[in-house]
């Protein structure tokens, strides 16, 4: 599941109420305790490495804080053809060596159960926009607003991302994450021909130079509905699609080359198992089964119930027994 290590899980809150979250992803053996919390408590498939994809832009010159309240801020923005200039590439594996570290942990201690680690990095596009305005927006107009106003430096600017975005996920690899998964959480803002003109390439460069060194790409976009063509000329290995349209309706669109990841909304589970089970089974019907991750089509929301987490990871696994 996305974000399925963090808050809704009391353990998580519990290694929380004793350091600050910067403080928890950068501790390599407590973020390996809280990636691991899921694999025990829900018996998800893959664990995921506690980390956040902000902390790729913190590595090329934009410190970030996370305040108790309110969502992470950066401590600088880009906000000037000038400030994209001065970024730097990131060094992941002397800056961001606890990502590598806490992901070995976790490849250690998961050994001989079958459980693969998955690494991930948010996309230069979704990085950019946090990288402009500095926090969270509805529709991050002005990051938006900046690529039209300096279409070179706006390339510029995401051809720098997405060579620190490839260098760690390049490390995560090497220290033995099984496949990654790069988020494009906020590419649904973006029209069609866009993000397929302007984004696409230097995502097309990030996929590939994962898979250069063997592991699969998972490519997650929300807002897919406008971009699935573009998802599926990407090169990712398994593309991971939003609740809007039914998962039979994405295999149509992309054919069958691809695998596919998703897509329940989170929303969903705060209905009763029963009715999780069930939206499971819709979830699948009519779909031929073979390249197909059951997901969420969003990450899991901090006040989901833990038991109703639970029973989607069942009912997908009762569906593929
Ligand atoms: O106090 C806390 O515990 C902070 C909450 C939190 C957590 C648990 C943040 C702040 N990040 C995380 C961990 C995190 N972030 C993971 C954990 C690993 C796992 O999957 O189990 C992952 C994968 C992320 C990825 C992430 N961070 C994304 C992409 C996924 C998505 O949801 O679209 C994004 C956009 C972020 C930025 C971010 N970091 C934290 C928050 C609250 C946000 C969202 C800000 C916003 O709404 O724009």
């Amino acid at each position: 599941m996305m974000r399925q290590a963090g808050r809704y899980l009391p353990q998580y809150r519990r290694v929380r109420a004793g350091v600050d979250f910067l403080t928890l992803c950068r501790t390599p053996s407590l973020a390996a305790e809280v990636t691991l919390q899921p694999v025990d408590e829900l018996g998800v498939d893959a664990a995921v490495i506690f980390s956040d994809i902000l902390v790729v832009l913190e590595a090329m010159g934009l410190p970030i804080e996370f305040p108790e309240q309110g969502g992470p801020k950066l401590a600088r923005t880009v906000s000037s053809p000038g400030a994209v200039e001065e970024l730097h590439i990131a060094e992941p594996e002397k800056q961001l060596s606890y990502v590598g570290e806490a992901i070995s942990l976790c490849v250690e201690q998961l050994r001989g159960r079958g459980v693969p680690v998955l690494g991930f990095a948010g996309a230069p596009f979704t990085l950019a926009c946090y990288a402009i305005e500095g926090k969270t927006s509805r529709d991050f107009t002005a990051a938006r607003q900046f690529f039209y106003q300096y279409p070179e430096v706006g390339t510029q600017l995401l051809e720098k991302i997405g060579e620190s975005v490839a260098l760690h996920l390049e490390m995560q690899v090497r220290a033995g994450a099984a496949a990654v998964q790069v988020f494009e959480s906020w590419g649904g803002l973006l029209g069609q021909s866009f993000y397929r003109e302007r984004v696409l390439p230097v995502m097309r460069q990030v996929i590939a130079r994962v898979q250069s060194l063997g592991v699969p790409v998972i490519f997650y976009l929300n807002g897919s509905v406008q971009h699935l063509e573009s998802m599926a000329g990407s090169g990712a290995d398994v593309l991971s699609v939003d609740w809007r349209l039914p998962l039979r309706e994405v295999r149509e669109r992309v054919g069958t080359e691809v695998s596919l990841q998703g897509n329940l909304d989170p929303v969903a589970l705060h209905s009763t198992p029963d009715a999780i089970a069930q939206q499971v089974r819709e979830m699948f019907s009519g779909l031929d089964m073979r390249g197909i991750v059951g997901n969420l089509g969003h990450g899991i929301g901090s006040e989901t119930p833990v038991e109703n987490a639970r029973a989607f990871v069942k009912a997908v696994q009762g569906y593929r027994a």
